[in-house]
């Protein structure tokens, strides 16, 4: 493969002539923008500790009061995208929002999808095109495009919750905007699961919200379904549930993909090397998350990173207890711009346990 020319190998009055005529030479950056094999991602590999991030989000609650901010939001800023970045990865931004009692964060929607991983407290509900869902920790709450949604807590003590928007890639896109709205009128209640196992609303069905009939996932729900799928499964395989849309099947929402995933006692998995950068938070349990050649020690509430094209490794470091993951990743993304990869690593093509260290 040939050196290619370097921009200050050309003239200072020839650059200046391109510049002046609104042209760029391609070669000077061909090598960047096409690397040889696979991407270099700005993504770099992040933990944040719940521990080191409730105290200052706690002090943005007695500095910031919530009409100042209407949504008082510490950003998980990845330092690969510069000083104030304001994302994880290419598509993913990740904020820790706090909700004090009695606070309510007026309605809004936007064209960016959201959801939230509810991570401490109790009282607080989010009101999403009127269904009203109550938080509780652990339970994903969807808030796809264009529906209006609003946050209230009538609780005694603080509600943090994990937001989760694809907002780089829609603003990336400048496809990015919002609309004030008025308190919503709450006409219904997302309490619990729209259907049972084995049934979803037959095609036609439509609720205000569209097409979007689940908007609550209870954690309550998923992790008897990882525990129950736990005892069926050959003792090394993965245990993972995708959150799905139970109208279409597909993906819960259209571009972030999201999972559970349950580790068992000092279970060690090795998961695929994939093009989507994917996002790891811990919602019960010790774990190890190795990322490359980096190891984050993970404790209860904390969030970490991985870039694509990288082998992620995670560990159960516990010997008698199992450990939960939420899991967010660009996957529906990537396979619907036909860009999605899977790449092997010696023995991992599908998730794949390896032997305890
Ligand atoms: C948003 O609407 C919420 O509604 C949270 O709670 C975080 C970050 C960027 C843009 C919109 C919310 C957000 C957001």
């Amino acid at each position: 493969m040939h050196d290619l020319g370097r921009l200050d190998e050309l003239p200072a009055d020839y650059r200046a002539a391109l510049a002046r005529a609104g042209l760029v030479p391609l070669w000077p950056s061909l090598r960047a923008l096409l690397p040889p094999g696979q991407p270099r991602p700005a993504t770099r590999p992040m933990h944040w500790a719940y521990e080191a991030l409730r105290p200052l989000l706690m002090q943005a609650g007695t500095l910031t009061p919530i009409e100042k901010a209407e949504r008082r939001v510490l950003v998980l800023a990845n330092p690969g995208f510069g000083p104030g970045s304001l994302q994880a990865s290419a598509a993913m931004y990740l904020g820790m929002q706090l909700l004090l009692p009695g606070e309510w964060a007026p309605s809004h929607r936007h064209t960016p999808n959201a959801v939230r991983m509810v991570v401490e407290g109790e009282g607080a509900y989010t009101t999403v095109q009127g269904q009203r869902c109550p938080m509780q920790r652990g339970d994903l709450i969807l808030t796809p495009t264009g529906l209006w949604h609003e946050h209230g807590h009538d609780g005694t003590a603080p509600v943090v919750w994990l937001d989760v928007l694809d907002l780089p890639l829609v603003h990336y896109l400048e496809a990015s905007y919002h609309e004030p709205g008025e308190r919503q009128a709450v006409h219904g209640s997302a309490s619990g699961p729209l259907c049972p196992e084995g049934l979803r609303p037959a095609p036609g069905f439509q609720r205000e919200g569209g097409r979007y009939p689940l908007l609550r996932y209870p954690w309550a729900d998923a992790r008897v379904a990882l525990l129950a799928l736990g005892e069926r499964r050959p003792a090394q395989a993965a245990v993972q549930l995708e959150y799905v849309n139970p109208a279409t099947g597909g993906p819960a929402q259209n571009i972030l993909g999201f999972h559970a995933l349950m580790l068992r006692p000092g279970q060690r998995l090795a998961l695929p090397v994939r093009s989507p950068a994917a996002v790891f938070h811990l919602i019960e349990g010790t774990a190890e998350v190795r990322v490359g050649e980096t190891v984050f020690r993970l404790a209860e509430a904390d969030t970490c990173c991985a870039p694509g094209f990288t082998p992620v490794q995670l560990a159960n470091r516990s010997a008698d207890r199992p450990a939960f993951f939420f899991v967010a990743d660009e996957s529906p993304l990537h396979e619907k711009l036909g860009l999605i990869e899977t790449r092997s690593v010696p023995g991992a093509s599908s998730p794949t346990t390896l032997d305890p260290a």
